[in-house]
């Protein structure tokens, strides 16, 4: 199954999609390796068009190019080769999750082909650890995994109100609680070009409670969009969306909200 506005292959796409169906570390609520797939069954109930850009995604060339299947024990791996694979191709990419552990293959994968860039992160959890449960690719490591990669200090971490002490002393581009204010006080000064990673559960859990580690006192959906039309003139090299789980509650309200979210992403970064 592909988005329903999928309407280009992948040579000729402006914007790919491809879903990471990978949850095997949720150490809470397993399930959004399903996201992907609700993700696009839930794009059958929201407008092409965006009011909030004044733009349909028809106007784009976008290829979904479905799930990715795993066909390896070495399923991190295998995230990067493939990211590294389409952004060879100079491809820009927004990834469906699964769980956030896609997040630091998919930026390393992108660093082989386009050497410097920054990560813009919204979410409730800093996901700092260096490992969790004894597992270093784990979703409550993906910032630590990506940093890694690309060093701490080319992130930026935005909505973050849960974490352990040292989670919250260890990036200085940590900003907690809000969004909006605090990405627009230092967007100028963040270095092109970004890839954003959005963890839906920076928004509250009464907006999209669908998540596999719900955590209260988020921002709401408004403020999300509007954090993410800030970004517009920035130069965007990719994207993934995670954590959306359709298992956790009843999916639809959830789904269509990530559905929104994706079709702002696209609209952004078409530019
Ligand atoms: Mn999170």
């Amino acid at each position: 199954m592909v988005i329903e506005y999928a309407n280009s292959d992948l040579q000729n796409a402006e914007i790919v999609l491809i879903g990471f169906p990978y949850d095997r570390t949720s150490s809470f609520i397993p399930g959004s390796r399903l996201g992907p797939r609700y993700i696009r069954i839930c794009t059958e109930n929201i407008e092409w068009f965006s009011p909030y850009q004044n733009r349909s995604v028809a106007s784009l060339k976008i290829a979904d190019l479905d799930d990715y299947e795993f066909h390896t024990e070495d399923q991190i791996k295998e995230m990067e080769e493939k990211a590294y694979e389409l952004y060879r191709q100079k491809k820009r990419v927004i990834f469906l999750g699964g769980e956030h552990t896609i997040s630091p293959p998919i930026i390393k994968g992108i660093q082989r082909a386009i050497k410097q860039f920054s990560v813009i992160h919204f979410d409730a959890h800093a996901d700092l650890r260096d490992d969790y449960h004894g597992e270093r690719f784990s979703h409550a490591a993906a910032m630590r995994r990506a940093g890694d990669t690309i060093g701490l200090r080319n992130i930026y971490q935005f909505g973050i109100r849960s974490g352990t002490k040292e989670e919250f002393s260890l990036n200085k581009n940590l900003y907690r609680f809000s969004v909006y204010k605090n990405l627009k006080k230092i967007i100028k000064k963040i270095p092109e070009p970004v890839y954003i990673t959005i963890d839906v559960d920076v928004v509250d859990p009464s907006q999209i409670p669908a998540v596999s580690t719900p955590e209260p006192n988020g921002i709401t959906f408004k403020e999300l969009i509007d954090s993410l039309l800030l970004l517009k003139n920035k130069k965007i090299i990719g994207a993934d969306i995670v954590e959306y789980n359709p298992l956790a509650t009843t999916p639809y309200a959830s789904g269509s909200a990530v559905a929104v979210i994706l079709r702002e992403l696209i609209l952004i970064m078409a530019g």
